[in-house]
């Protein structure tokens, strides 16, 4: 009942791989429209009241009007995204950039975020930067670090007491040999020195193999340094799938690793080819019942067991709840928050897809392309 996750706008917009992009009938047409559909996911499963947005992809003329009509359909506005990597000027890097013009026009857009985070209500602006060099001797590592921490240090100082900076990072792509956040401790050094309220942002696609981000969780919460997650799954690499769709176990650790102390819960996925409402819903769905299970595990007799240096006691009860089928529970929770027991059923039978599709058609928006 407690469980409040932000849906991205750009996750409702049309997306693409390096081959195709397929316009979907339906697709929102603007900010407003990525909105209403965010209102619908959370109208479906009762537990999306916010909605993260994207800079420039969701600018408008007049903020106030935007955020009366995320209001209006009992929505408030989630983290602020800047946008650091599609302006041609970013070829080489934003903050990173070698050149001071590129580095200054990329703290000023940090910079116009905090205000609109301001007018919008936003308390978190939340960085990925995809900066980072292609090959090696392109341009020199450390310098490149230095440049960063200035620019963040100058957009840290500017930061109003309710805004906290949230700090993604990303081994690979788009640069391909050497990013400048590439992994949890390269943001979380960069968070240390920025101050208390710099904290590292976890996206479940943006690890190499193996590693064990349950783990990574654990060292950052105990730190007081997890500013929140990016849920998606993958298979490969960034894939940015629906959450739990591949690997459901290790949202569930993910979770019971959190325990009751959740920290800002977004959605970062890119539907190219699924309905995007419907991905949205299921994916929240998902969240759902891994944070159900989660709450299920009897943490007293986990103590008893590791206490006891029992091997695979303690294995065992993570199982016996991750095994569990909420799934009722989870409807029953939904009921009582005035949401659909079966989300996914009842968006079917409501005709919004219809709906949309028929009035938004597969018209092209203004400013087009990736995550509009
Ligand atoms: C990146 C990263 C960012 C997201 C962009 C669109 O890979 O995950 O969080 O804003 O994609
Ligand atoms: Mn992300
Ligand atoms: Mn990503």
């Amino acid at each position: 009942m407690k469980l409040e996750i932000e849906t991205p706008s750009w996750g409702y917009g049309d997306s693409g791989t390096r081959f195709a992009t397929f316009r979907q009938a339906g697709r929102p047409r603007d900010v407003f429209e990525r909105i209403d559909d965010a209102a619908e996911v959370h109208r479906l499963t009762g537990t999306a009241p916010a909605v993260a947005l994207h800079f420039p992809w969701d600018a408008v003329d007049d903020l106030g009007a935007l955020r009366a009509h995320a209001e209006a359909r009992g929505l408030r506005i989630g983290a602020v995204n800047p946008n650091l990597f599609q302006d041609p000027d970013y070829r080489l890097g934003s903050i990173t950039n070698p050149d001071p013009a590129v580095r200054r026009k990329a703290t000023d857009h940090l910079l116009e975020c905090v205000q609109i985070a301001r007018e919008l209500g936003s308390t978190a602006q939340s960085l990925w930067f995809a900066d980072g060099t292609s090959y090696p001797g392109q341009d020199d590592l450390a310098a490149r670090r230095a440049r960063m921490l200035d620019c963040l240090g100058e957009l840290y100082a500017a930061l109003p007491p309710e805004q906290e900076l949230l700090l993604e990072y990303k081994p690979f792509e788009p640069a391909f040999y050497a990013t400048d956040l590439a992994d949890w401790g390269s943001s979380l050094l960069a968070c240390l020195k920025l101050g208390e309220r710099a904290k590292v942002l976890v996206d479940l696609g943006h690890h190499l193999h193996g590693t064990n981000i349950e783990q990574i969780v654990a060292l950052l919460r105990a730190e007081g340094r997890l500013g929140g997650f990016h849920f998606n799954n993958r298979k490969y690499a960034d894939d940015d799938l629906i959450v739990g769709s591949v690997n459901p176990f290790e949202l569930f650790l993910i979770f019971f690793e959190l325990g009751d102390s959740l920290p800002r819960l977004t959605i970062d996925q890119a539907h190219n080819v699924e309905a995007k409402v419907e991905a949205m819903v299921l994916s929240v769905v998902n969240l759902q019942e891994a944070y159900a299970k989660a709450l299920l595990v009897d943490r007293d007799a986990l103590a008893a067991a590791q206490a006891e240096g029992d091997v695979l006691r303690g294995h065992e009860l993570l199982l016996d709840a991750y095994r569990t089928d909420v799934r009722q529970d989870c409807a029953r929770a939904r009921a009582s928050l005035g949401a659909a027991e079966d989300p996914i059923a009842a968006l079917r039978e409501s005709g919004y897809v219809q709906r949309i599709a028929a009035e938004r058609g597969t018209t092209v928006s203004v400013t087009g392309g990736w995550g509009r």
